[in-house]
């Protein structure tokens, strides 16, 4: 804070021009000295009282190939078990999101995910068939406190919840019959009261930054059809390289782990496909993913940032079989006013 204070500072007196330009020479150092974490990351840096922040992510997942653990299985060793067997899916997602600085430790976060699904099958009589949702997901509010600072170090406590704005009740035309219930994956919200919370370190010297998240979703109660998604747990960790004045590079590892579901939807077979088995939606998985970010620090688009991730998974076992994480990839504009 010390720094940003004596930027400030130098800015209004070098300058020897109004308050309002050293208030923006503050938002610009904000964002342009504070190393930022890869766009992926989220709750990993302050903001100071007063400021706003705009956020808008596109998000999108491929999927194809079942797994059974580590290893693949064939559609046909599926539809041996189950009467479908899902081969792709693309997950996209965009992401609204607003941060507010309430006080130099304090900040709040506001996200609305609006996503799109798309799962493609096959059947035991060689049908292909697709099944779609789409809408809003589940809203968090979340905030940021940050509770150790020191030197270059910070850590930082994130906490929120995540209220079931999202449907569950999302219906296709299958070759079974026309608008079935689809199962859990395609479904746009978990239903549930979910408590996201984890801590957050960050670092800096020189050219470098890095950081690490550990975090976890925690889901209470049962929603209204009778179920509730399992918990999630994950670590990240990063290292941002600032190869110019405008451009950061990244690497990142993501790892996560998620639980099966609890209850079961009564309305869904889990004879029909796996993805409509409660027992068969947990997992393991970490990827690897590479960033790049440009930072503008002057004229019109000070305080934008833009940044890109893509990652793909280096180990995946899962309770199957399952659909494997091909790639994915995060486009990110951030905006400080
Ligand atoms: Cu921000």
């Amino acid at each position: 804070m010390k720094r940003h204070i004596k930027t400030a500072f130098t800015a209004l007196i070098l300058s020897s021009s109004s308050y309002s330009l050293a208030k923006d020479n503050e938002h610009l150092h904000n964002h342009t000295e504070h190393a930022y974490a890869p766009v992926g990351v989220m709750g990993e840096h302050p903001h100071s009282k007063g400021d706003w922040m705009f956020t808008y992510s596109y998000n999108t997942m491929e999927m194809k190939n079942n797994l059974l653990g580590t290893s693949e299985v064939s559609t046909s060793q599926v539809l041996a078990d189950f009467m479908v067997s899902p081969t792709s899916m693309t997950m996209q997602m965009h992401m609204f999101g607003l941060m507010y600085g309430v006080s130099e430790k304090f900040m709040l976060m506001g996200m609305m995910p609006y996503s799109l699904i798309s799962m493609d099958h096959i059947n035991r009589t060689g049908t292909d068939f697709t099944t779609r949702s789409e809408g809003i997901g589940d809203f968090r509010l979340s905030g940021t406190y940050t509770f150790y600072e020191h030197g270059s170090q910070r850590v930082l406590l994130n906490f929120g919840i995540n209220l079931p704005t999202g449907s569950i009740d999302e219906r296709d035309d299958t070759p079974a019959g026309a608008d079935q219930k689809l199962p859990y994956p395609m479904q746009l919200g978990s239903g549930t009261y979910d408590f996201p919370a984890g801590f957050t370190y960050t670092n800096q010297k020189g050219p470098w930054s890095w950081g690490g998240q550990a975090k976890a979703t925690i889901r209470t109660g049962e929603n209204n059809n009778s179920y509730r998604l399992g918990n999630e747990y994950g670590f990240t960790a990063w290292g941002v390289r600032k190869l110019n004045s405008y451009i950061n590079g990244s690497l990142r590892v993501d790892g996560k782990s998620w639980g099966n579901i609890k209850g079961s939807d009564p309305e869904l077979n889990p004879a029909m496909v796996p993805t409509s088995r409660t027992d068969l939606r947990g997992g393991k998985r970490i990827d690897l993913l590479i960033g790049i970010d440009f930072i503008s620090s002057k004229g019109a688009l000070n305080g934008n940032r833009l940044g890109i991730e893509a990652g793909v998974p280096v180990y995946q076992n899962l309770n199957g079989p399952q659909l494997a994480v091909d790639y994915r990839l995060s486009v990110a504009w951030q905006s400080v006013f």
